[in-house]
């Protein structure tokens, strides 16, 4: 006889139906699976003692566990699923989404008020006939200095103190005119171009920053003079700053240029009264620096300038610290979307 009858088959079927009806979690219903389906389980045990059965009785029992193990691997996948579902419902009603909540707005960002004012600046002399020109940062001191007429230990280096590597055969460019340079030395006259970039100085308090932006330009060709010098620049003004501009040209020394000159706009409210402030600087090309980059002074002349766009966007927006530029604070950027 053997020791597991069909009445045993049925309370185990019953019994393993009523567990699997009151198991509530995920981690109980897999507990019945291993307990009743498992290797070791007991409907497994009942398949294993299938062999040391006689034949007759082993056709019908081997039927009936079989059965049984299906009914309940059917039941427990069931209830799993039953249980899963119960939680996600329970979930979705507590969890609830406030669909009215306002949305995050697109944040497609904006250009930096540098990159906004360099596009200005290129924008009107592009329009003047002026073409765009990019160069190196990092530069060899033949280029920044002494093509520029500011021999070694000229005090405008002092005026300039820059940031120098591998002993002073690269620095990083402390203007924009070795880009000047280098186009004067690949091109023939006429040349009419502006160079942007950032440039370098060991400088920083509330108008100055150790990396700043210039636009440079200059202009050679035969019979260039400082009245195209001041005609040019006096349109630049008016254009940049949407208004009759009342230019004043100073007097004023740099290397690369002679005559050399400030440019001052009057500013403020004409009312309550106008002071002259200085905007940018420039001077007919000095004839060394021609001759520096092989282009004949005797035939040729040129004018130059030079201005810092942080100083321009600092007097175009109102803004009274150069350091607010670069601090990347969102609180500031924003008002220039
Ligand atoms: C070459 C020849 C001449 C460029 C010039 C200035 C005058 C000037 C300053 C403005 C404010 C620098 O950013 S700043 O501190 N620049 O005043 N720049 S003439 O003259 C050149 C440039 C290149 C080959």
């Amino acid at each position: 006889m053997n020791a597991i009858s069909t009445p045993n088959l049925d309370e185990l079927l019953l019994q393993a139906q009523s567990d699997i009806a009151a198991a509530a979690e995920p981690r109980a219903i897999e507990a019945l699976r291993v307990d009743l389906l498992g290797k070791k389980g007991r409907v497994t045990d009942l398949l294993k003692s299938l062999g040391g059965m006689p034949h007759e009785q082993r056709k019908a029992f081997g039927e009936q566990v079989n059965k049984v193990k299906e009914q309940l691997s059917v039941q427990l996948e069931t209830r799993a699923r039953a249980i899963a579902d119960a939680e996600l419902e329970r979930r979705l009603a507590s969890e609830t989404i406030d669909v009215t909540l306002p949305g995050r707005g697109d944040t497609a960002g904006a250009l930096h008020p540098m990159s906004r004012t360099i596009r200005r600046i290129e924008q009107i002399f592009n329009a003047m006939g002026f073409e765009s020109v990019q160069g190196p940062e990092i530069e060899d001191d033949w280029h920044n200095f002494q093509a520029l007429n500011i021999p070694e230990s000229h005090p405008a280096r002092a005026m300039q103190d820059t940031f120098y590597a591998l002993n002073g055969a690269r620095l990083l460019r402390t203007h924009t005119s070795p880009v000047q340079v280098r186009t004067m030395l690949d091109r023939k006259p006429p040349i009419r171009i502006i160079c942007p970039g950032r440039v370098y100085r060991v400088d920083f308090d509330r108008t100055h920053s150790p990396m700043f932006h210039q636009v440079e330009g200059l202009y050679v060709a035969e019979n260039v003079g400082l009245a195209d010098l001041k005609h040019d620049l006096q349109k630049f003004l008016s254009l940049f700053f949407e208004r009759e501009v009342e230019a004043l040209f100073r007097p004023s020394y740099f290397p690369f240029v002679e005559p050399g000159a400030d440019v001052h706009i009057r500013w403020g409210d004409p009312e309550k009264g106008t002071r002259w402030l200085e905007v940018l600087g420039c001077g007919v090309i000095h004839p060394n620096v021609l001759a520096a980059v092989g282009i004949d002074p005797e035939r040729y002349t040129g004018y130059a300038f030079g201005m810092g766009v942080e100083r321009l966007a600092m007097l175009r927006y109102g803004v009274d610290d150069l350091r607010l530029f670069f601090n990347n604070d969102l609180r500031f950027l924003e008002q220039f979307k």
